[in-house]
């Protein structure tokens, strides 16, 4: 780091989904920011400086000045609510606009994240730590597909993002976490494989990849054999 002129926006993390939501959309708002490059379960969450920062261990993590934010649904939210958006990003004019918006994301990151895709990676990829539990993995790997079903139904098939067909924070969500669902091998239903190929095309999300990844998806983000 520069000590002389340190970058008041920093973000630590790489190499996991939850940080490429963070990296892009940094990215997405021309941010120039500092990259601290830790990896999860590296050792490198547990430093004495890392866990004053975030006590649960855990990146992605966002220094704002003296702000400091984990969970990357928050970070995310706050990075839109805090630095000018460019003129494509979706901007909720009313409390509507609010819910609607809210809505994709808590069901993102509650029925997809956390009760689906976590369940997996907890009890399959990273079973040594928290215990092998083939019948939940199983019926996670189900309940993610009936709730990918359940949002096509939702998505405009004429569009390409969620948020009155601009872009926004739940279509990081959702493009990380049907990102996350192919590494596992998962099968999406043909519209939300079309909707992640469109949003792919965005340059910043290959450049965010390029920041998040730069040795290509670890084997270890991905499920055991
Ligand atoms: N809900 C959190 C989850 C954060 C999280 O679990 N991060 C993982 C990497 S994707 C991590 O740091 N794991 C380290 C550990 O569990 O020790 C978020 O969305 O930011």
């Amino acid at each position: 780091m520069n000590q002389e002129n340190p970058k008041s926006i920093k973000v630590w993390g790489i190499e996991s989904g939850r940080c490429m939501r963070v990296h892009w959309m940094a990215l997405e708002l021309g941010l120039d920011y500092e990259v601290v490059p830790i990896r999860a379960r590296s050792g490198e969450t547990g430093t004495e400086v890392f866990t004053k920062l975030n006590p649960k261990q855990k990146i992605p993590v966002l220094q704002h000045g003296p702000i400091v934010l984990s969970e990357s649904a928050a970070i995310i939210n706050y990075m839109a609510e805090t630095f000018p958006l460019p003129n494509d990003f979706y901007v909720a004019e009313d409390a509507v606009g609010r819910a609607k918006l809210n809505e994709w994301c808590y069901f993102i990151m509650t029925e997809l994240d956390a009760h689906s895709l976590y369940l997996i990676r907890r009890h399959d990829s990273l079973k040594a730590i928290y215990g092998a539990e083939p019948t939940a993995v199983a019926s996670a790997e189900e309940y993610f597909k009936k709730q990918i079903g359940a949002a096509c139904k939702r998505i405009n098939k004429e569009g390409i993002y969620l948020m009155e067909n601009q872009f926004s924070i739940a279509d990081i969500l959702l493009t990380s976490c049907l990102d996350w669902a192919v590494a596992y091998e998962i099968d999406l239903p043909d519209l939300m494989r079309s909707y992640r190929e469109k949003v792919h095309k965005r340059p910043r999300f290959q450049d965010a990849f390029a920041i998040n990844f730069p040795n290509g998806i670890p084997k270890s983000v991905l499920r055991s054999a």
